[in-house]
């Protein structure tokens, strides 16, 4: 907690550590109420650094000092200084063995960082700077170095104790305690250290590596969910053998461990050799989870895994470079779910969270590059800029490359930098060594923020039977860079013929026309003319296919030239975009006049899209969901919350209404009576019926809302029960009511379920909703302790619940930062990530805004907050 402002971290003071060191051995008696850690660190000066003032400052946060010793001798205390952010030691020689003796109080970390207790277990979470709370350290990831970890405790409390690489040595304490040492063999950065203590029961299986090596894979979860770890445990497999095959990455230990834990900042954390998750990404079973669910698990194991390689063997310099790690490992796990499912449709729900919160995040007063210059709290720093577009920065770099290019590339950078922390800027040398590129613009995309905006204009001159393109870029400036040098920007196309055939993208000057299909061009300057010859009539182009860069089109297409695309374009990205962007005319259109004409043709194009039986089911469902609100008021200048919500019904009840027929069919049709499977396909299938179910409930359909009661019912998948009583929920009254206690009777003790019980209340746009969360904030299922339980019920509302957090009289802001204000001292990870909603206040009217703005203030004038909530705040007001 901080009195004063805290101040901000630059890049460009980044130094090499003095001290390096090689040996770690650390010795846990584990305990909630107080565990004893005593670490002894081999310590060198590094030759590469300049030497500073003789002395040697470790991090070092909520520890209570006992003794410290330098080469056995135990040191008075006129010989260190102890403060709040660390021991200093006054002169040390060159080469020496450093010892301290330190307690903490696991039960009492309620920031879950460092040591904390979940539940009965005890683990850690050290990323980023989580380990200067276990032990004194240089808590920075470029100084790596080999553990050897020992821990004690109590055997009946805790038979299992899990840390990183290898098993080496267990014995039985006379006193009821049993110790287990393990070895790493990896030098690691101290971010990646874990242990976990508990009685916890494990799912084994095995994995022959590509060279023949047997790794053991072990998923740990609290005995009673012993029968929902399969899908994670297949989930890895396949990761293990994509990553073999994609990009020729083995593991590298004899054994893989993950741990389920119930408390939980994030998604989950990839510690060499025992990732710790969130365990919302492992457990499973067809009737406590959903496809989004099995969906995200795949996609969470998968990440974690991968970072094994991209994170771990090669990890980050300085906490600037996150990207490096995490926008490559969120590059790779978007390919694995491409190459296992559809590549349409994962490329769709990207782009979908891109837009939604990317963009938004780019164009906010919290906008950052994907190499950030300076942050306060780098807990701030996880962001979707740094994930999302750092993965679209290296898409781009592999579209420059093309596969086999972007594969050498990435060997390559394997090659050069395992065992080392280094920056963006060593990659991006990877991909310019591999392929004789030059990418000095390309760079750019590391270091200015903002969404570029492209204009793009078509001119067809029948005469020559040629097309051009004129392209400009533009960058909207953001906060402490206002002018901005053009982004050198992969932009491919396709030209349709009226047929709704590709054409060939032939530029003018090239002697023979390239093979049908899409073409990359790239844009380095503000204005590029792009002509294509051969082109015997007006083709409609096919812009920005799959998405090929993180930027907002304007086109001069007409409504007629997106339906074409909708119904013909080769690309199937493009097809839903073309679909998304009629649907976001029209919705804006409404929002504005409540009497905008919905077009005939729009509605058969609808239909058309429905009844297409030959196509990708979860494609079309994707097809034919209307952007959300959220999303949608990210394209107003000033923000009509009220009037979103109603265009958006209003639209959802004519298109449930004029399809009626149609949507009952295609609910029939893609009805399920056997097992549940999760599969690409049958997930495809839920998803229409259920959005066909949810046009006919909300479009007040008496067969809709008998068939809702029945899916209810006889469901045995959680993907189909919480479909309907999502939609039972959004209605309300008694019905709905009665669904949701029973739902609440049959699921009790169900954590991750009940958080489902909570969330679906949050997000029902029912006009009482606030009244029912603030009850539901005391209901006793309810804890502020753990993440997950207030992500479901605070963060859905103030997220998803547009309208009602929006609410005119400002119920919602003071809401929200009373929940801030009361997290703070216990989780201001959180809390600071509790405030996004509130940060794009300028958006809005100007009574919303003073709203917004004084609720901002209020929690400015707290006199002690966390660096974590301060900087947003600061940020958000500047
Ligand atoms: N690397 C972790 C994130 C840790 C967040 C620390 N506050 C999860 C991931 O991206 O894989
Ligand atoms: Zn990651």
């Amino acid at each position: 907690m901080y009195r004063e402002t805290p101040h901000p971290i630059h890049l460009k003071d980044y130094r090499p550590p003095e001290f390096l060191i090689d040996r770690v051995e650390l010795r846990f008696e584990l305990d909630p109420e107080c565990t004893r850690v005593e670490a002894r660190l081999a310590l060198r000066r590094n030759p590469a650094a300049t030497r500073g003032d003789g002395h040697l400052r470790l991090h070092g946060e909520h520890l209570k000092l006992t003794q410290v010793a330098i080469d056995g001798h135990v040191l008075t205390p006129a010989e260190y200084r102890v403060d709040g952010e660390g021991l200093t030691l006054h002169r040390v020689p060159d080469r020496f063995t450093l010892e301290t003796w330190v307690e903490i109080h696991p039960g009492l970390n309620t920031a879950l960082e460092g040591l904390y207790q979940s539940g009965d277990l005890l683990c850690t979470q050290c990323e980023a700077e989580g380990f200067r709370r276990i032990t004194y350290f240089l808590d920075r990831p470029d100084v790596m170095a080999r553990y050897t970890t020992t821990l004690i405790a109590d055997r009946t409390r805790f038979p299992v104790l899990l840390s990183n690489g290898n098993p080496v040595a267990r014995a039985e304490l006379p006193d009821g305690r049993h110790s287990v040492t393990w070895e790493d063999p990896f030098p690691k950065p101290s971010y990646l250290f874990a242990l976990v203590a508990g009685d916890l029961s494990v799912i084994e299986d095995g994995f022959v590596t590509a060279s023949g090596r047997n790794v053991k894979l072990q998923i740990f979860v609290e005995p009673h969910n012993l029968d929902k770890g399969a899908h994670a445990m297949r989930s890895l497999k396949k990761a293990m053998r994509w990553d073999e095959e994609r990009f020729g990455r083995e593991y590298d230990l004899d054994i893989y461990m993950i741990v389920a834990v119930s408390h939980f900042n994030m998604g989950a954390m990839e510690n060499k050799g025992l990732n710790v998750f969130n365990d919302k990404f492992v457990l499973a079973r067809p009737d406590t989870a959903t496809d989004a669910d099995f969906d995200g698990i795949e996609s969470v194991i998968a990440h974690e895994y991968f970072h094994n390689w991209t994170g771990n063997r090669i990890t980050c310099r300085d906490w600037f470079q996150l990207s490096l790690k995490e926008g490559f490992t969120v590059y790779r796990d978007q390919e694995f779910t491409s190459d296992v499912g559809s590549r349409a449709v994962k490329r769709i729900r990207d782009v979908r969270t891109l837009r939604a919160h990317q963009f938004p995040e780019d164009a906010g007063p919290l906008a950052h590059p994907v190499r950030p210059d300076s942050y306060i709290e780098i807990n701030n720093f996880y962001t979707t800029t740094v994930y999302d577009k750092g993965a679209e920065v290296v898409r781009m770099q592999a579209a420059l490359l093309g596969p086999e290019t972007f594969r050498r590339a990435t060997d390559l950078y394997f090659e050069r930098h395992d065992g080392q922390a280094v920056t963006t800027e060593d990659f991006v040398r990877c991909m310019e060594g591999a392929s004789g590129r030059d990418l000095t613009q390309f760079r750019r995309w590391y270091e200015q923020a903002g969404t570029p905006e492209l204009h793009i204009r078509g001119e067809y001159d029948a005469t020559a039977g040629a097309y051009t393109l004129s392209v400009c870029q533009q960058t909207p400036a953001t906060p402490g860079q206002p002018i901005k040098q053009p982004f050198h920007i992969p932009l491919a196309i396709g030209l349709l013929g009226a047929d709704g055939r590709d054409l060939p993208v032939w530029l003018a000057g090239e002697s023979a026309p390239p093979a049908l299909g899409t073409r990359l061009l790239e844009l380095t300057e503000p204005e590029h003319r792009f002509t294509f010859t051969g082109l015997s009539e007006r083709p409609v182009p096919s812009l920005l296919r799959g998405f090929s860069a993180p930027v907002r089109v304007h086109d001069d297409l007409s409504d007629a030239d997106r339906m074409f695309l909708m119904a013909h374009d080769s690309d199937g990205f493009n097809r839903w975009d073309a679909a998304q962007t009629l649907h976001e005319r029209l919705l804006l259109a409404l929002t504005n006049d409540v009497a905008h004409p919905i077009p005939e043709d729009y509605i058969a194009a609808c239909r058309r899209a429905l009844c297409d039986m030959s196509a990708d089911r979860a494609l079309l469902a994707e097809v034919l969901s209307l952007p959300s609100e959220t999303y949608l008021s990210d394209r107003m200048t000033v923000i009509d919350v009220d009037g979103l919500h109603r265009a958006h019904r209003q639209l959802t009840q004519h298109i449930g209404e004029r399809l009626r027929d149609d949507l009952l069919a295609v609910y029939h049709a893609n009805a399920e009576t056997g097992d549940y499977v999760f599969s690409p396909e049958a997930i495809g299938r839920r998803a229409l019926k259920n959005l066909a179910l949810a046009y006919l409930m909300r479009a007040g359909d008496e067969e809709g809302l008998a068939l809702c009661h029945a899916q209810l019912e006889a469901a045995h998948n959680m993907t189909d029960v919480m479909a309907a009583l999502r939609l039972l929920a959004e209605q309300g009254g008694a019905e709905a009511d009665a669904a949701l206690d029973a739902f609440h009777r049959r699921w009790a003790g169900e954590s991750l379920v009940l958080d489902k019980w909570f969330s679906v209340q949050a997000s029902a746009p029912r006009p009482d909703a606030l009244e029912r969360v603030m009850a539901l904030l005391k209901h006793p299922d309810y804890s502020a302790r753990n993440p997950n339980r207030v992500r479901a019920l605070v963060s859905t509302f103030s997220n998803v619940n547009q309208v009602r957090f929006h609410a005119a009289d400002g119920a919602g802001y003071h809401f929200l930062v009373d929940r801030v204000l009361e997290l703070d001292p216990v989780n201001p990870l959180l809390a600071a990530r509790l405030l996004k909603p509130l940060v794009r206040w300028r958006r809005f009217d100007s009574e919303r805004q003073t709203l917004m703005r004084a609720e901002l203030e209020r929690v400015l004038g707290r006199s002690e907050l966390s660096s974590d909530v301060f900087e947003v705040v600061s940020k958000a007001l500047a």
